[in-house]
């Protein structure tokens, strides 16, 4: 994040009111450690779902800044790097292995098997048994052997079950019986036996009645010697409703002898976001996190999307959203500082993050001067703020407006008034003051703190 919290000062001399002239100071960034250096520290993944048109710009800065993997959200997927039959696009699943290759990160492949985003040649032909056979040991191999030894992670197979723990109906299911999955498992073995092999699935977070049927499942392929190395859990989850059984159902995973990945984690609430909807959502991420800490197996959390502007939520789920750690505007929300927190970070959003307050004398004359200064939010916001400076020249603060002042010696704090508190991104709030002099008047760096 872009961290400008002091600013520049223009000083007014000569008697003329003259506007404000001013620069925000560059920021340094912030003092934060990168999530990804967290995790590592814990030997954990940290991890987000990537659109490979986006990587560029902020964008691209956060996803290589912050997690230490990324999963292609939508490019690796049989509709994308197959639309027609033999016809390949490979281009944006190419670009985030790039990417990642680029900024030391791993990749999570998503996904091989799945009833979902299949082209539609697949999706609407007629199969023989043997025919549907081939076709998806082909897939996996073209694709597993097009990336091998670039992929730390594959799902596999993605979202096999129905809710009551029954196999789904697909295409799979229906045509080749439930043995698809260990067949899909053992073809993905063979393609690239360095990547680690997951299913993968949704509202398997707590103990229910799919993820026993997964749970089976797993302990079944185990005992038949199919390969298999990992559960993923997608965790889709919505604010206040983090499973209470999550870690226990990690850890009987893990007990199976499999690792376990958090791979879509995203919290949504109903909208509009509140600071009250902000701060469950924060403790609802840091649940997740700490579950997942907390077992030696699970391997880490992926998130699916970084930011708000980047999410499926409010696609498919009318009136949600805001399921992400970073606003749309790329400022860091309560549930990116719950993620550092539990990961052995600072928990605490630096007060005025993205917001920068720009000093300036609009007016001055023998003994006296206005002064004035201006709060303005760029990729964070505030909902209550207090300025700071020190006035290193004996200047006083007499009379101030838009602001409660006060100064004890050198030191002077302006916090917001009732009706000012708030700075939204993008927006700005100014407050003023008039103030004594002799001398000289040099202007303050100001703080927001
Ligand atoms: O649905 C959320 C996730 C559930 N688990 C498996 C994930 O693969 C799945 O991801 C989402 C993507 O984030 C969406 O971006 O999968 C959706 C499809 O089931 C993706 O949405 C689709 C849109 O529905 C299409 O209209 C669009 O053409 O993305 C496509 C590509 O942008």
């Amino acid at each position: 994040m872009r961290s400008l919290r002091s600013g520049l000062v223009t000083l007014v001399t000569g008697l003329t009111a003259l506007g404000a002239l001013l620069v925000a100071a560059p920021g340094a960034q912030a003092a934060d450690t990168p999530l990804r250096d967290l995790a590592a520290a814990k030997g954990k993944v940290i991890g987000s779902a990537v659109n490979p048109a986006k990587l560029t710009g902020t964008y691209g800065d956060i996803a290589g800044r912050e997690f230490n993997s990324v999963t292609p959200d939508n490019a690796m997927k049989w509709e994308s790097v197959e639309p027609s039959r033999g016809s390949f696009n490979w281009a944006p699943a190419d670009q985030v292995v790039s990417f990642a290759t680029a900024h030391n990160q791993q990749v999570r492949g998503h996904t091989l098997v799945w009833h979902s985003q299949n082209p539609g040649w697949l999706a609407n032909g007629t199969w023989t048994q043997a025919q549907l056979s081939s076709i998806l040991q082909d897939h996996i191999t073209t694709e597993m052997t097009r990336y091998k030894g670039r992929i730390a992670a594959w799902d596999v197979v993605n979202e096999a079950f129905n809710e009551d723990g029954t196999y789904r109906s697909t295409i799979w299911s229906n045509g080749l019986g439930q043995d698809y999955i260990a067949q899909a498992l053992t073809w993905a073995r063979a393609a690239d036996p360095g990547a680690k092999l997951y299913i993968n699935d949704y509202n398997v977070e707590g103990v229910n009645a799919k993820s026993t049927a997964l749970y089976n499942l797993v302990k079944s392929l185990k005992e038949r010697g199919v390969p298999i190395d990992g559960v993923g859990l997608q965790a889709h989850l919505i604010l206040g409703q983090v499973p209470s059984s999550l870690q226990q159902n990690i850890q009987r995973f893990a007990d199976l002898g499999v690792d376990v990945a958090i791979t879509e984690l995203d919290i949504r609430m109903q909208l509009p976001a509140t600071d009250a909807k902000l701060a469950q959502q924060a403790a609802d991420y840091k649940a997740v996190m700490d579950a997942c800490v907390a077992v030696s197996r699970c391997v880490g959390v992926t998130v699916w999307g970084f930011t708000d502007s980047d999410s499926w939520v409010p696609d498919v789920f009318d009136g949600y959203g805001a399921a992400t750690p970073y606003t749309e505007n790329f400022a860091p929300k309560p549930a990116y500082y719950a993620i550092a927190g539990s990961l052995g970070g600072g928990t605490t959003q630096p007060p005025g993050d993205g917001c920068t307050a720009v000093y300036s004398v609009v007016n001055q004359w023998s003994t006296g001067f206005t002064g004035q200064v201006r709060i303005s939010c760029s990729g964070g916001s505030l909902s209550s703020w207090r300025a700071n400076w020190t006035f290193g020249a004996g200047q006083r603060v007499t009379q101030a407006w838009n602001a409660n002042c006060t100064q004890s010696g050198t030191a002077v704090t302006c916090s917001n008034a009732s009706y000012n508190g708030t700075v939204p991104d993008g927006g700005s709030v100014t407050f003023g003051f008039n103030g004594t002099w002799s001398g000289s008047n040099p202007a303050p760096v100001v703080t927001l703190g």
